[in-house]
C-alpha cells in the first residue's frame, strides 16, 4: 500500500501517479506489468520531459493537466492481486490515500507484440481461466447497475503516437477481454465517474506483451524485453500528463 508522501510547507503538494501491475498468475512466476511498476515507482517525470517528450507533433494540446504537470509529480506502483474483487478494493484504497491525478493500471497480455492502451472497459465477468483465489466468474456484472461501459480517459491515441515517434511498437486495443483486468479497468473508471467534485483524476488500462523469457515458454509467441516496456511506461506517463485533448486519427478496424 502506497504512502502519500508528507507535504512541506514550502513546495506545492505532488502530483500522485498511481502505477499499478500484477502478481504472477496462470502459472507464470512473473507478470511483467508488475516488473514494470515497480521499476518506475518513486520516478519522477520533471517538466522538461514532460513538456518535450521527444515526439514532436504527437503531444496535441496542453491543458489543465499540463498545467499541473508543472509542479512535481512522483509514480507510485501498487501490486494487485489477481483477484476479482480483491484487486478493486486495492486500487479503491491507493486512489482514497493518494487521491492522483493519474491512475494507470497495467496488465499482461500473453500473445500481444505490442503496447496496448484499452479503449473501453465493459460491465462483465466471464472468466476463462480460475483467478488467484480459484475464482471463476461467469456472465456476471462487474458493478451491478453500472453502464455497459466505459472509455478509457487516458488519450490513447496521443499515447501510441508518440511511442511509435519513439520506435516503440503500440496500439490502441478495443477489448481488455473479459478477465481481471477488464475487472479493474472497469471498477476504475466506474469509480473516477464517481469520484465527486474536486477530484478530476484520469485513468485506463494499458496492456503489456510477455517478456522474452516467458513467450520463450510459449513457440512463435511474440515478447518485448523489460527495459523497453519500461521506456514505454516513462512515454504513456509523459503523454498522458501533457496531453489534454486527444489526438484525432483513425485507430479503427473492421473487426
Ligand atoms: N493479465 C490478466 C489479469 C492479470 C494480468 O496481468 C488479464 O489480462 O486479465
Amino acid at each position: 500500500m502506497p504512502e502519500a508522501p508528507a507535504s512541506s510547507p514550502h513546495a506545492p503538494a505532488p502530483v500522485n501517479i498511481l502505477l499499478a501491475g500484477f502478481e504472477p498468475f496462470d502459472r507464470d512466476s512473473v507478470n511483467p506489468s508488475w516488473e514494470v511498476a515497480r521499476a518506475l515507482d518513486g520516478w519522477q517525470p520533471d517538466r522538461a520531459a514532460v513538456h518535450g517528450t521527444g515526439s514532436g507533433e504527437a503531444t496535441g494540446e496542453t491543458g489543465q493537466a499540463g498545467d499541473r504537470a508543472a509542479g512535481r509529480a512522483v509514480v507510485h506502483a501498487l501490486q494487485l492481486r489477481c483477484v476479482f474483487g480483491q484487486a478493486t478494493a486495492q486500487l479503491d484504497e491507493a486512489i482514497a490515500t493518494l487521491r492522483p491525478a493519474l491512475v494507470i493500471c497495467l496488465g499482461l497480455a500473453g500473445g500481444r507484440a505490442d503496447i496496448t492502451p484499452e479503449r473501453v472497459a465493459i460491465n462483465i465477468d466471464d472468466a476463462r481461466i480460475a483467478d488467484n483465489a480459484g475464482r471463476q466468474p461467469i456472465d456476471r456484472a462487474v458493478v451491478s447497475g453500472a453502464p455497459a461501459a466505459y472509455f478509457s480517459s487516458l488519450p490513447i491515441k496521443a499515447i501510441v503516437h508518440a511511442l511509435r515517434a519513439a520506435g516503440l511498437p503500440a496500439s490502441v486495443s478495443n477489448t481488455a477481454g473479459t478477465f481481471v483486468c477488464n475487472h479493474v479497468f472497469f471498477a476504475l473508471m466506474h469509480r473516477l465517474a464517481h469520484a465527486g467534485p474536486g477530484v478530476q483524476a484520469r485513468g485506463g488500462f494499458i496492456h503489456v506483451p510477455y517478456l522474452p523469457e516467458q513467450a520463450a515458454r510459449v513457440p512463435g509467441a511474440p515478447s518485448m524485453a523489460l527495459e523497453t516496456q519500461i521506456a514505454a511506461l516513462r512515454s504513456v506517463i509523459r503523454t498522458s500528463l501533457a496531453v489534454s485533448q486527444d489526438l484525432r486519427e483513425t485507430a479503427g478496424r473492421l473487426h
